[in-house]
C-alpha cells in the first residue's frame, strides 16, 4: 500500500468471530500489555508490581485497512480483557485523530463498560457501553473505552487511515476522569494526575 499499489479496489471481506472478535484475515495484530499503558494508568506503584508479576495483557488490537485509489477505510477489533490496575479498570490507551475532520464510528460487541470522549478544550462525554451500543466519535474528541465488566468487551471500530493517531496529549495529561473500582461500585472520577 505504502509503495502506491492499490490492493482494495475490488470489494473485499473478512470474517469475523463474533464470539472472540478475532478476524481473518488480518493485516495487522498488535498486543498492548500493562507495560505498554504504563503511561496511563494512575497508580503507578500497582503498573511496576504487575510488570513483575508476568505483565498482563490489557487488549489486542487487529486492523486491517482498505486502501483503494482514492480512500482509506479501515477497520480495527479490539479486546480489551477483564482486570484492573490497582483500582483502576483495563482500558485502552486512548487517543485523539490528527485530523479533526475524520471521526469514528464505535460498535460494541461483547462486554460493557464506557466510552470516554474529551476534546482539547476539556469538554468530557460518557457513554454507557453494552452489546449494541453504536458511538459516532466526532474528529475531535479524544476516545477511550474501559472495559468494567468481569468477560472481554470488544468492539469494531471504523474510520479512515488518514484520521492518524495522536497519543501524545493522552500520555502527558491522562483524560479528566478515570473509572475505578471504590466500595465495590464501579464509579467515574476526576483524574488525580491532573493538577
Ligand atoms: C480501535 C481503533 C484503532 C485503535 C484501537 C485501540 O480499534 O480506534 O484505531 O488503535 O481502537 O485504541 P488505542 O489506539 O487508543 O490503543
Ligand atoms: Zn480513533
Amino acid at each position: 500500500m505504502e509503495s502506491g499499489k492499490k490492493t482494495h479496489d475490488l470489494p473485499t471481506s473478512v470474517q469475523l468471530d463474533l464470539q472472540t472478535g478475532v478476524f481473518e484475515p488480518c493485516a495487522m495484530h498488535v498486543t498492548r500489555k500493562v507495560s505498554d499503558l504504563s503511561m496511563m494508568f494512575y497508580d503507578t506503584e500497582s503498573v511496576e508490581k504487575l510488570v513483575k508479576k508476568g505483565d498482563p495483557v490489557v487488549y489486542d488490537i487487529r486492523h486491517q485497512n482498505f486502501i483503494t485509489r482514492n480512500s482509506d477505510m479501515a477497520l480495527g477489533v479490539t479486546v480489551v480483557q477483564p482486570g484492573k490496575v490497582g483500582d483502576e479498570y483495563h482500558m485502552t490507551k486512548g487517543h485523539f485523530h490528527e485530523r479533526e475532520d475524520r471521526p469514528e464510528i464505535y460498535f460494541c460487541v461483547q462486554g460493557e463498560g464506557y466510552l470516554l470522549m474529551e476534546t482539547n478544550n476539556g469538554d468530557f462525554k460518557v457513554e454507557f457501553w453494552r452489546p449494541g451500543t453504536i458511538t459516532h466519535i466526532p474528529g475531535n474528541y479524544a476516545h477511550r473505552v474501559v472495559n468494567t465488566g468481569d468477560k472481554p468487551l470488544y468492539f469494531f471500530a471504523s474510520f479512515n487511515v488518514s484520521a492518524g493517531h495522536l497519543y501524545k496529549p493522552v500520555i502527558e495529561n491522562g483524560f479528566s476522569k478515570i473509572v475505578v473500582e471504590r466500595e465495590g461500585e464501579t464509579v467515574i472520577i476526576a483524574n488525580p494526575r491532573r493538577k
